[in-house]
């Protein structure tokens, strides 16, 4: 049984250790929404809403997730007797539009209370098998292809089994040209748009083709998916999609169009666990790889990630860096870190397998909130 009696809601910020630089802008200072979740018998879990302090990437921000929260999702919530974190999804979805990444928080942190409430690991309640998973880097743009494929043979040498490119146009084909000729034809390569072209570049976007990349992430306008089956018709590359899908229909869609041949699973960005199993689920009954995406989370979001990318088909390395490459120091310990391009899923430990550091939170927090039934 489950029974969240109290939520609370606080804002860190936590330093990047250099700019995150993507088509979409710089992010120096990350603004993070954390969630602690406390049951009627005590017991606690930690969440994190991946939400920008922007709508770059989907529409909502941290502070549209935070609204939602307090106003329509926590009053659903707080003093229900569930059976399981399995009900928190549908709970929570009548009559709410959008607003996946605020309802994905507290579903995710219902899943590890439950989690914590039986004493198993997270992994284990998502029906995760993996031990470990293998990493991928996301990599910023650089200002010119020689800065970019040096530090893409820095994080070759550091173990990463795939290197994802952010691009936007005047930073695309040369920089892909330079890391593919400095990295040789065998690592695996990738590269991400965020929505940075439209299907007038097409011409454009075939010249990625000669690079033998893994996938191209997320070329076009966030919310479609008909131009991406258009343009995946003429492109030998596969396209994964992000940003396009935020629920199991979306999945559906990419599917059925042929939008996209593998799928990039964020569970904040699909409203939760319930969601991302579904949808990895259906990938796998058509033979499309998954893999687990990232929102330069801190170590909580990370043990969230991590747990869902031990499910089978999460086939491809997860850009699931270690703590290090993001913060001088995370609000978790262990901290999260990778050993030979792996990231151990901590199976023995139950909920998240890390605690959180809730002294070093409570030095970071900013803004905070309590509900309560
Ligand atoms: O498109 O995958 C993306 C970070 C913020 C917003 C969108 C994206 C990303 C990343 C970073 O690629 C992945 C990471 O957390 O390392
Ligand atoms: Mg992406």
């Amino acid at each position: 049984m489950l029974r969240v009696e109290r939520l609370e809601l606080r804002e860190v910020r936590l330093p990047l250790r250099e700019p995150f630089v993507t088509s979409m802008g710089a992010v120096q200072d990350r603004r993070i929404l954390l969630l602690e979740l406390t049951d009627t018998q005590g017991a606690h879990s930690w969440s994190e809403c991946v939400a920008l302090d922007a709508p770059h990437y989907t529409p909502e921000t941290i502070d549209t997730a935070w609204l939602a929260l307090s106003e329509w999702l926590a009053p659903r919530l707080l003093g229900q007797e569930l059976d399981s974190a399995r009900q928190v999804h549908d709970l929570l979805r009548p009559g709410i539009r959008g607003h996946e990444m605020a309802r994905g928080a507290l579903e995710m942190g219902c899943w590890a209370l439950e989690a914590e409430l039986r004493g198993v690991a997270l992994a284990r309640l998502l029906g995760g098998e993996r031990e470990t998973v293998a990493t991928g880097i996301s990599m910023g743009i650089e200002p010119t292809p020689e800065a970019q494929a040096s530090k893409a043979v820095t994080a070759v040498a550091a173990g990463y089994r795939k290197i994802k490119l952010k691009i936007k146009p005047g930073f695309d084909i040369d920089h892909v040209a330079a890391v593919r000729k400095a990295l040789g034809p065998d690592v695996a390569m990738m590269a991400d748009a965020n929505s940075a072209y439209t299907l007038a570049d097409i011409e454009h976007l075939k010249r990625l083709d000669d690079f033998d990349l893994v996938m191209l992430e997320q070329p076009l306008p966030w919310d479609d998916l008909v131009d991406h089956a258009a343009l995946q018709a003429q492109l030998r590359t596969p396209i994964c999609l992000d940003e396009s899908v935020c629920s199991l229909d979306h999945g559906r869609h990419m599917l059925q169009l042929d939008a996209g041949r593998v799928l990039n699973i964020k569970p904040g960005r699909v409203a939760g666990f319930q969601v991302s199993i579904a949808l990895h689920d259906l990938c796998a009954a058509h033979d499309v790889p998954v893999w687990c995406g990232g929102m330069l989370e801190s170590g909580i979001g990370r043990a969230h990630n991590v747990a869902l990318a031990s499910l089978p088909n999460f086939r491809l390395p997860g850009d699931l860096s270690p703590s290090a490459r993001y913060w001088q120091q995370d609000i978790v310990t262990p901290e999260w870190t990778m050993q030979d391009g792996h990231v151990r899923v901590p199976f023995e430990r139950p909920g998240l397998g890390v605690e959180v550091d809730r002294e070093r939170v409570e030095y970071l927090t900013v803004r905070r909130q309590t509900l309560c039934s």
